[in-house]
């Protein structure tokens, strides 16, 4: 029986009903409403927000969190199907679902009073909240510790002041969780985007997730009570704890980003006829696409794993960090490639690879740097923090 080439491994039998569901779902949603129009909005530069409320209608925002809260209280594994059936549309769609769940709903139900949690987690839930993450500042990402936004209490509310910078959703968002340097530390804080001294700036010319919004975010004496602060984290193991959730979706969407360009690179190959034969019946392309396939399937079982001990409750932001690595490194490659395959038609939005490989430009600097992954590991297996 011939296999599955984007699933050679048959990953999929290892998911159970629900899983699979999910999956299905998702993939429907993605080739019927955002493969048609997503080449254009990339081009544009128009990140397609008619789609939010259909994707939380879907249960897709939040969705590991309980069901108390208007979540769909699906597990890691269901998270990271979900991330990757989206991210096979687009990054930027999968972006604007990662920050929403992992980055702002996460550190509501994570750190967030209970007056927090019911005032803000049912509206982000059904996409009438959305929210932005604040952490990256204008004077270097990876290196957050040295956080110059600062929170200065005063009575019975708090006044913030600093910058923040390459901020998804920043634009489009009615809350931002800001982080920023306290006399205790830093602190995290749901400031409402209509605050006063509250700006928002779109990052325009941008040549990488053009379908997603970017902004920098400005703090001018912006007052918020302390209610707005969230009372259970102090230090930077709060937006850490964070990063790791959104890390461990982006492990899974690459994997997605991949197969559609390896599917784009296969079909195109075997039709293109070059000196009197299908060009995949070159040995030089079969190689390339026969890698492409071993390099997904590695990643899959990578992501599926790293679920499992997600849903354990085991998994460590070490593990995290290696697949995000691996599965990213994966992806621009495998995007860089298939593009070639393509030839000249490969660097118009009408076929997927450059799309993706632009996006991934992204990927592989967010949600900490390839390098910054590579140290995590090499610190784990040194024991000698090199940072
Ligand atoms: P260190 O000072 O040792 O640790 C501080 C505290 O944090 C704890 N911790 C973690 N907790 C949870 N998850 C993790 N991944 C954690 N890593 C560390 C740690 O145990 C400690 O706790 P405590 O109780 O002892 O205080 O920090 P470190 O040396 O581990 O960190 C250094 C480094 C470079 C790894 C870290 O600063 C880092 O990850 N830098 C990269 C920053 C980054 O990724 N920024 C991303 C911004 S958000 C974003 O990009 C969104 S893109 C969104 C999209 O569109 O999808
Ligand atoms: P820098 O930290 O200045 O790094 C520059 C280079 O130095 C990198 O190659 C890095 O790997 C390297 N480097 C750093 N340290 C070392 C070292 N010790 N040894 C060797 N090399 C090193 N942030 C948010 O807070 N919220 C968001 O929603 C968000 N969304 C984003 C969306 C997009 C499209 C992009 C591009 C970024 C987004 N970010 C967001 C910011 C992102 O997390 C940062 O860009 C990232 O953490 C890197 O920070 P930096 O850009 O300042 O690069």
């Amino acid at each position: 029986m011939a296999l599955d080439p984007t699933d050679l491994f048959d990953i999929r039998s290892l998911l159970s009903d629900e899983e699979r569901a999910v999956q299905d779902a998702v993939a429907r949603f993605t080739n019927e409403r955002v493969l048609p129009i997503i080449g254009d909005c990339f081009e544009q530069g128009r990140f397609p927000r008619e789609l939010i409320p259909e994707i939380a209608s879907m249960g897709l925002l939040g969705s590991s969190l309980p069901e108390q809260y208007g979540c769909a209280g699906l597990n890691g594994v269901s998270y990271g199907l979900i991330c990757q059936e989206l991210e096979r549309g687009d990054s930027g769609i999968r972006s604007f679902v990662s920050v929403q769940s992992s980055l702002c709903m996460y550190p509501i139900f994570a750190y967030g009073s209970e007056e927090q949690r019911q005032q803000y987690l049912p509206g982000m839930a059904r996409g009438e909240i959305i929210g932005c993450f604040g952490l990256t500042e204008p004077h270097g990402g990876s290196d957050p510790a040295n956080m110059k936004t600062s929170a200065r209490r005063d009575g019975g509310d708090w006044i913030i002041n600093g910058a923040k910078m390459w901020i998804t959703n920043g634009n489009v968002a009615q809350i931002a969780i800001v982080w920023a340097q306290t006399e205790d530390g830093i602190q995290g804080f749901i400031v409402p985007t209509d605050a006063p001294g509250f700006a928002a700036q779109e990052i325009h010319k941008k040549m990488s997730l053009r379908a997603s919004v970017t902004s920098a975010l400005f703090f001018d004496n912006v007052r918020v009570p302390d209610a707005q602060r969230l009372p259970d984290v102090r230090g930077l193991k709060g937006p850490l704890g964070c990063l790791t959730q959104a890390r461990y979706g982006i492990t899974w969407g690459p994997i997605g980003a991949a197969i559609a360009c390896f599917t784009e690179a296969t079909e195109y190959a075997k039709q293109r006829i070059l000196f009197n034969r299908p060009l995949a019946a070159n040995q030089a392309v079969q190689l390339k696409l026969a890698d492409m396939a071993r390099r997904i399937t590695l990643a899959q079982l990578l992501s599926l794993q790293l679920g499992r001990l997600k849903d354990a409750g085991t998994m460590q932001p070490t593990q995290v960090s290696l697949a995000k690595w691996n599965n990213v490194r994966m992806a621009i490659d495998i995007a860089r490639e298939a593009r070639d395959i393509l030839g000249g038609a490969g660097i118009t939005t009408e076929h997927c690879p450059i799309r993706h490989a632009l996006n991934l430009e992204s990927v592989i600097t967010y949600e900490g740097t390839e390098t910054v992954h590579q140290l995590v590991v090499g610190r784990e297996v040194t024991g000698i923090n090199a940072f």
